[in-house]
């Protein structure tokens, strides 16, 4: 019998909410991962991807990361592990490095055998590369043969990836895949195959409300696949529903009765009542013990009502956001404003991302590319001043708030103007991202969903 623990999507360097103490929570899931793997004696820690947020981890997240590996390594227990579309580089990859220093191991067509099980790696490929594959693997002589792959694979929701094209095109058969990407962990039977996504260790989205975990899968007669939840960060989601004559009082009221300490509390106020600030609301969790508060307000707000000049830099988001619905701008030119402010795409792949959804524009709906014809208010220089923004929520906004870097509001800035004057060479938004050009190809798909509130992978 061969005993493994399934992971994925670890997302390590992750400053989620731009709080230092998220980025470490992401960090200590990995290293929850690695004890139990090590109390539990298991034979290999499986990674199915995205143990990295994005291709650039900092220092601290490597120096932990390889604290954890030199863990397992330690108790003579190997990691096996692929590579991810968010973490994916065109030169080496992180992985590559840790197997230089013998604490992993990057699978690929060639077997790797541990106890009586062949294990193969599939690395994220974006979709336009994959009519190219092949799906031609080395032979092995085990009981078992797994493949360990990183995408949107069918049958589970949004797959873009046909596991049945992927078995049956194979010439080696598969007695499982263990997948990663979509954060949501789940189970299907595939003809004889078993298919399954381990789901996220941290929650990367406030989409990902059940409790974070891994697989935990015995090869024998059978395969038996179990879950297993890991205690992480608690999440509060409240939510408030105001009448007419509501506000702030009755949010107060209703946060106060959860126990928000050390927690990341997710407000949303629906139905109608008073104007409430974010910043207000979001101060206040923060008082009650909050590590971090995010506020959606989705309520219908009456846009020709007097609104409270009430500028609020504790969500300069929300002052974007405004300014930008403001502009009248294309389809086209607010996803791609969207993808670089708004989306949880990892800075180093927006490019990428950007090329991608403007050629998938082209190719299917130029319309896109009109200005909307009656921006529906604004005050006619067509720029967006971040600093002059009302505290108004946008009725649309149905992301998760705020997952953008620090950096993104400078981007959109530098967006804006480019789109309101006609430019198009976007010099200034590739400032910062400068060499971004010799990077990999990464098809972040996933995370495009994100606003349309399926956001459960990335
Ligand atoms: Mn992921």
């Amino acid at each position: 019998m061969t005993r493994v623990i399934h992971t994925g999507d670890t997302h390590i360097g992750y400053q989620q909410y731009h709080s230092p103490a998220r980025r470490q929570d992401f960090l200590a899931a990995f290293e929850q991962v690695v004890e139990d793997a090590c109390s539990d004696d298991v034979d290999a820690v499986i990674h199915a991807g995205d143990l990295y947020h994005d291709r650039r981890p900092e220092l601290p997240d490597l120096l932990g990361t390889l604290a954890a590996l030199r863990k397992l390594d330690d108790a003579g227990i190997p990691f096996l592990a692929i590579v991810g579309n968010h973490e994916s580089t065109r030169g080496g990859q992180w992985l590559d490095l840790f197997e230089r220093l013998g604490l992993a191991t990057r699978l690929g067509s060639s077997p790797h055998v541990v106890g009586d099980v062949a294990f193969y790696g599939l690395d994220h490929v974006p979709r336009s590369r994959r009519d190219e594959l092949d799906y031609q693997f080395d032979a092995h002589d085990q009981t078992h043969a797994v493949l360990v792959g990183h995408g949107l694979f069918t049958p589970f929701v949004h797959g873009d990836w046909e596991t049945e094209t992927v078995l049956s095109e194979s010439n080696v058969a598969f007695d499982a895949m263990l997948l990663g990407d979509n954060h949501v962990p789940d189970v299907a039977e595939v003809g004889d195959t078993w298919v399954t996504y381990c789901g996220s260790t941290e929650r990367a989205s406030a989409s990902e409300r059940d409790p974070r975990g891994y697989n935990l899968v015995e090869f024998s007669e059978t395969i038996d696949i179990r879950r297993r939840t890991l205690e992480t960060r608690p999440f509060e989601f409240i939510s408030v529903e105001l009448a007419g004559d509501e506000g702030i009082e009755r949010v107060r009221q209703r946060v106060r009765e959860f126990d928000l300490t050390e927690a990341v509390a997710i407000i949303e106020l629906t139905g109608e009542g008073e104007t409430v600030t974010s910043a207000a609301v979001e101060t206040f969790a923060t008082e009650q013990g909050a590590l971090v508060a995010r506020v959606t307000d989705r309520r219908e707000l009456d846009l020709d009502a007097p609104v409270a000049t009430d500028v609020s830099f504790a969500d300069p988001d929300d002052a974007v956001r405004e300014r930008v619905r403001e502009m009248g701008l294309s389809t086209a030119a607010l996803d791609v404003e969207e993808t670089i402010r708004a989306s949880k795409v990892a800075d180093s792949n927006v490019r990428e991302e950007v090329k991608t959804r403007l050629a998938e524009r082209i190719d299917d709906d130029l319309s896109a590319f009109t200005t909307a014809e009656s921006p529906q208010a604004g005050d006619g220089d067509g720029k967006a001043d971040a600093d002059d923004g009302d505290e108004v929520a946008d009725p649309d906004e149905t992301t998760e708030v705020s997952d953008a870097d620090e950096a993104d509001n400078e981007k959109v800035a530098a967006v804006a103007d480019a789109v309101a004057n006609g430019g198009t060479d976007g010099e200034a938004i590739r400032e910062d991202d400068s060499d971004v050009n010799s990077d990999a190809e990464t098809e972040t798909d996933a995370e495009s969903n994100e606003n349309s509130s399926l956001g459960d992978f990335a």
